[in-house]
């Protein structure tokens, strides 16, 4: 039986990295679309894949697996040997992966999503920004990235010289905020930022995912 994926249709959130994953690999999956404005994600049988009510979920033949990054993980490991090596099996090259995801979760996502709540989660739900907030995850931020900078300074990607699971993580909510305003990643005082950022978000499969949104693989 194909996979099955339930997300919405925009490449964007934890359903944004799994269709990259699907698409960097060349996954055969099918699509079902889960309409969060209709709270298709919290009937019954949606809570019983998913007992958070959240997506993106899978359906592979009968397993069932939720939370963005375990999914990113199981496909890629599952299909190691088709498409980009984005998550090595050797214990050093695995081991690098998972300690640039991890300062992705406890060091980044958190000021990136302070950032992206005011800048576009609120005015999207036709709320007021607080520029305070935004100020305050910028600092945060900016000071992670001053680390990411020295770290960009000695090898091409996050966990060495190849693209992995770790940058494909940093794709969940920061891409949106230079449509806030937030033009961070790409700031020309850190020059290896800037170009790990631009070669991150040029990768074929996630221009055109941003571009057609998420389609099935057949
Ligand atoms: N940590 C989860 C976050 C999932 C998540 O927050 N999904 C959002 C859509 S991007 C959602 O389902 N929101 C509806 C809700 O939480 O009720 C993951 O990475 O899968």
């Amino acid at each position: 039986m194909v996979l099955k994926l339930y997300a919405g249709t925009r490449a964007a959130g934890g359903g944004g990295l799994v269709a990259l994953v699907l698409a960097e690999k060349q996954i055969p999956f099918e699509l079902v679309v889960t309409d969060l404005s209709a709270r298709q994600h919290k009937t019954p049988e949606f809570l019983a894949m998913h007992p958070f009510g959240q997506i993106p979920v899978i359906d592979d033949d009968g397993f069932i697996l939720y939370e963005s990054r375990a999914i990113c993980r199981y496909l890629a490991d599952k299909y190691a040997d088709q498409g980009p090596p984005l998550y090595p099996r050797g214990p050093k090259e695995r081991a690098l992966v998972e300690q640039a995801a991890s300062v992705e979760s406890a060091n980044f996502f958190s000021p990136v999503m302070q950032i992206f709540r005011e800048l576009i989660l609120k005015p999207a739900r036709g709320l007021e920004k607080d520029q305070s907030v935004v100020d305050a995850g910028v600092t945060d931020l900016s000071a992670k990235l001053d680390v990411y900078e020295v770290i960009l300074s000695k090898t091409k990607y996050l966990a060495g010289d190849e693209f992995t699971l770790a940058d494909l993580f940093h794709l969940m909510a920061a891409p949106r905020l230079a449509e806030g305003g937030v033009d961070i990643m790409t700031a020309s005082t850190r020059p290896n930022v800037a170009r790990w950022w631009n070669d991150v978000i040029t990768r074929p499969a996630w221009v055109k995912l941003r571009a057609e949104g998420i389609k099935e693989i057949n």
